[in-house]
């Protein structure tokens, strides 16, 4: 397949002003009439062929000016039309199967429903077109099918009109905004609706409705108040207001991804709409929240201004996560999201920054875009942007997109028009900057104080390492919020914005007698490692005493990090074990006992760093020696602070369920006791996790329990499951975190769980939501998935060579685990690399596959 590089990028010859579609719907045979009106396109270098892409489609006939057109050839999957005047109205028929679409992008079925994904390249699967986001149009829709079949017809935009014909029925569409492909959307099928209202501040009265299968009615109100929320909140936060009389969101139960933007019709994952307090955890209904308030923030910053090319597309994500991050925080606890927002970018964006897959947040080159769609993209996207809002401050942030709205409303528009604004708008230089958006790779910082009478220097080294074809690096310029704390005193003197752009820099303090305690990337202002020369003892103090939420969890977190990866490196003796033990013990020991610290914040401060984050530590991994000493530590915490445990459990036991900060708060601290108590303690864990799990009123409760229980052996682990089963048997999102915590799970036998549950009945390789419970969860399960024998490896290749033929897309998702055999101690690396090099063998491997197979080995 062919690689698309950015410098390559030309505007488009021809313009298509306005698009008329005729949908004449079946489950088994759709047929697409489009009429695309084109005109040569004056910003461009003129050519008399007019490129139209598709995907696997027939062509039924082809008319320019309503005449037979002679002028056509194909191009591989593409259409070429020869035009020889200024402009022409073209008529394509295309005609496909939609049950047959199970890569689920373009036109697919979803429980005798039909929907749409077209981001990124999918409507090329439905008609002939320029499907790339620099060509907007006017879109006009009419679809057509079985009353009773398909008694909701949705669109982007307006219902203009509808009208019935025997059996049949139809409704025609018309979206005013023009818009680029990836944004058009169809749902027709058996729905119901959650309505509401909501007024915006320019008195415009939107109809809201979220469309589901009957019987979900009753999960979807916390998703419309999370809509109502966002809607006003970017008015507020933004100055964004909406722009069309309705707003229409979808529940599908197959889909690719989280959900999708299209103009005026979102279509969602149920994973993001559903929610009631007996199917969904806490981590649901924030994950809700997120997203439906992601894909709502999307209609400014991606649908109003949208990408030029889709190496812009960090422009959209970046933006947006960032805007529904900021939200979440204002919704709920600042520092417990900025927590959270953080373990995602160490658990997924800095290994993916250090591997083989490893790309700068705005690529160079690709072959198949669905790949780019990364945590990079998104979530280093966001704290790019994130950076530049530390450096001016929210105020001057907010002049500079509010720059970027007005400036480029209504246009393709690309990451240095968005940087442009902010110079201007936000009055930062962001030259350097810019290295941001060119440069791959996780900077590291190292911090060192020297202090010697009464002057202090802060030395500071900056590196960037080589990733894939970008050998060498330029420093960057990496925001930092320091604090020194006195050891005199306990306090800091106030916190500075120290801008790190050099290889080596140094900062000068006055007045200390004794060396300070340096806090160093408070609040977490850069995404970059650092590496501070400090005493455990000064860690164990910020993670007591700092006055910086961020930090003090950062503190802990160092600490338990220090010790377990020189542990699983050999390098402690028993004594010195024991002494790092303890100091961890009175740690989390203070963190229990401080009543300063809320439930929602403690729950964080005693999460442990997971086996992904410690392997990151070091050069060349060995994930059972991870696994032991992270284990072992747990079981020592367990059993030495077993009363503190069992006591914080039966004191949050008591706080009733809701959804307040406090009641959360309280099912956190439960999950982490008995999470601690399994390792050091596991019959009183299983006792206590079965009453939980049987007295439970609400998921978070009921899932944690199972957690616990599916890792220890005993009658209370088959009960639990079997009951779990039995409970909600029929609801998928629910039997997926059935799957899910059996393929996580501690027990030793994991794999041959995640075998036996690969043929249960319920487990289908067509659902991209099952797949993902069963094998994501899998590769995460570092015990399971690293199994000295290479059986995890094996297992997650076979599944990508099955999966590639039905989804490519979500089948290349896999590869990314088998992409660190670079960073795995020499065994387990040779069997991993074995693996990769059998799928890269395999007979037609799809685009997706054969990019990131080949990139891994690479
Ligand atoms: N913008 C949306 C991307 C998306 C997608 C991409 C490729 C294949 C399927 C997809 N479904 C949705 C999601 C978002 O970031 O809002
Ligand atoms: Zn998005």
């Amino acid at each position: 397949p062919a690689i698309i590089r950015r410098e390559d990028y030309t505007p488009f010859a021809w313009l298509v002003p306005e698009t008329h579609l005729d949908f004449e719907l079946g489950l088994e045979s759709t047929r697409v009439t489009a009429t695309l009106k084109v005109e040569r396109n004056p910003a461009a270098e003129a050519s008399p062929v007019l490129r139209l892409n598709g995907d696997g489609l027939k062509l039924e006939s082809l008319h320019c000016d309503g005449e037979d057109c002679a002028g056509w050839a194909m191009d591989g999957d593409d259409l070429l039309v020869t035009l020889e005047g200024d402009a022409h109205t073209i008529t394509i028929v295309t005609r496909f199967d939609p049950s047959a679409n199970s890569q689920l992008m373009g036109l697919f079925a979803s429980n005798g429903m039909l929907c749409t994904q077209c981001e990124a390249e999918g409507f090329r699967r439905i008609t002939f077109f320029p499907d790339r986001p620099d060509v907007l149009s006017t879109y006009t829709l009419r679809m057509s099918g079985p009353k009773a079949q398909f008694p909701v017809l949705l669109s982007n935009g307006n219902e203009v009109a509808t009208g019935e014909d025997g059996d049949n029925h139809w409704a025609e569409w018309h979206d005013p905004w023009p818009k680029p492909s990836y944004l058009f959307a169809l749902v027709a099928g058996q729905l119901v609706a959650n309505r509401d209202t909501f007024t915006t501040m320019g008195g415009r009265r939107v109809d809201l409705a979220i469309w589901v299968r009957e019987g979900d009615l009753e999960r979807t109100d916390h998703a419309m108040d999370s809509l109502k929320r966002s809607m006003k909140w970017d008015e507020e936060v933004f100055g964004r207001e909406y722009d069309l009389d309705i707003y229409n969101i979808v529940a599908v139960s197959d889909f690719n991804m989280g959900a999708m933007e299209n103009k005026g019709l979102n279509v969602f994952n149920t994973k993001y709409v559903l929610a009631d307090a007996d199917t969904a955890t806490d981590g649901d209904f924030d994950g809700v929240e997120g997203v439906i308030a992601h894909e709502y923030f999307h209609n400014w910053s991606g649908n109003r201004i949208t990408c030029r090319d889709w190496f812009q597309l960090s422009l959209k994500e970046g933006f947006t996560v960032l805007r529904d991050q900021l939200f979440s925080q204002d919704m709920g606890s600042e520092a417990v999201c900025r927590i959270g927002d953080v373990r995602v970018l160490r658990g997924v964006q800095f290994p993916e920054d250090s591997g083989p897959l490893a790309h700068p947040i705005r690529p160079d080159s690709y072959r198949e875009i669905s790949n780019f769609y990364t945590s990079t993209v998104y979530n280093k996207g966001a704290e790019v942007i994130r950076m530049m809002r530390s450096m001016a401050g929210p105020e001057r942030f907010r002049k500079g997109t509010d720059l970027y709205f007005e400036r480029h409303d209504g246009e393709a528009a690309t990451c240095e028009d968005f940087i442009r604004a902010m110079e201007e708008g936000a009055g930062l230089d962001l030259e350097q900057f810019r290295l941001w958006y060119r440069q791959a790779g996780t900077p590291k910082i190292e911090a060192s104080v020297l202090h010697s009478d009464k002057t202090t220097l802060l030395a500071l080294k900056q590196s960037v390492p080589p990733t894939p074809g970008q050998p060498d690096k330029k420093p960057m310029p990496v925001p930092l919020r320091i604090a020194m704390f006195d050891r005199a005193t306990g306090q800091h003197r106030g916190e500075q914005l120290v801008i790190m752009d050099e290889a080596q820099k140094g900062i000068n303090f006055d007045g200390f007698a004794e060396p300070p305690i340096l806090s160093i990337n408070r609040g977490f202002t850069a995404p970059v490692t650092i590496e501070r020369d400090i005493a455990d003892a000064d860690l164990a103090f910020l993670a007591a005493h700092d006055d910086d939420p961020f930090a003090r969890y950062e503190a802990m977190q160092d600490l338990v990090t220090r010790h377990l990866v020189a542990a699983a490196d050999n390098r402690l003796d028993d004594a010195a074990k024991a002494s790092a033990r303890e100091a961890i013990g009175q740690a989390l020991a203070n963190i229990i006992g401080d009543e300063a610290v809320d439930d929602l914040m403690r729950g964080e401060l005693l999460v442990l760093p997971s086996q992904t984050y410690l392997a990151e530590q070091v050069l060349l991994a060995d994930p059972a020696a991870i696994h032991r000493e992270r284990e072992g530590l747990k079981a020592w915490l367990g059993a030495e602070l077993e009363d503190l445990f069992t006591a914080m459990h039966s004191r949050a036991s008591k706080v009733p369920y809701s959804l307040d900060a406090a009641a959360k708060g309280a099912r956190k601290v439960k999950v982490q006791a008995l999470v601690y108590l399994a390792a050091g303690a596991p019959d009183v864990a299983r006792a206590m996790a079965w009453e939980q799990y049987r007295g439970a009123d609400n998921m978070t409760d009921r899932q944690g329990a199972l957690m616990v229980l599916a890792g220890i052996d005993g009658i209370e682990r088959t009960n639990a499951l079997l009951d779990f089963y039995n409970r909600y048997e029929g609801n998928d999102l629910v039997i997926d975190k059935w799957f899910s915590v059996q393929a996580q799970s501690l027990h030793p036998n994991a794999i041959e769980h995640v075998k036996a549950l690969a043929d249960h009945p319920d487990f289908t390789l067509k659902n991209p939501n099952r797949v993902r419970s069963l094998y994501m969860a899998f590769a995460a399960n570092p015990h399971a998935f690293h199994a000295a024998s290479g059986e995890g490896y094996r297992m997650i290749a076979d599944l990508i060579l099955q999966l590639d033929p039905i989804n490519p897309q979500t089948a290349a998702r896999f590869v990314t685990p088998l992409g660190r055999w670079r960073r795995l101690e020499p065994g387990r690396s040779a069997l991993m690399r074995e693996q990769l090099e059998r799928i890269a063998k395999a007979d037609k491997l799809s685009r997706d596959t054969y990019e990131q197979v080949t990139r891994s080995l690479g």
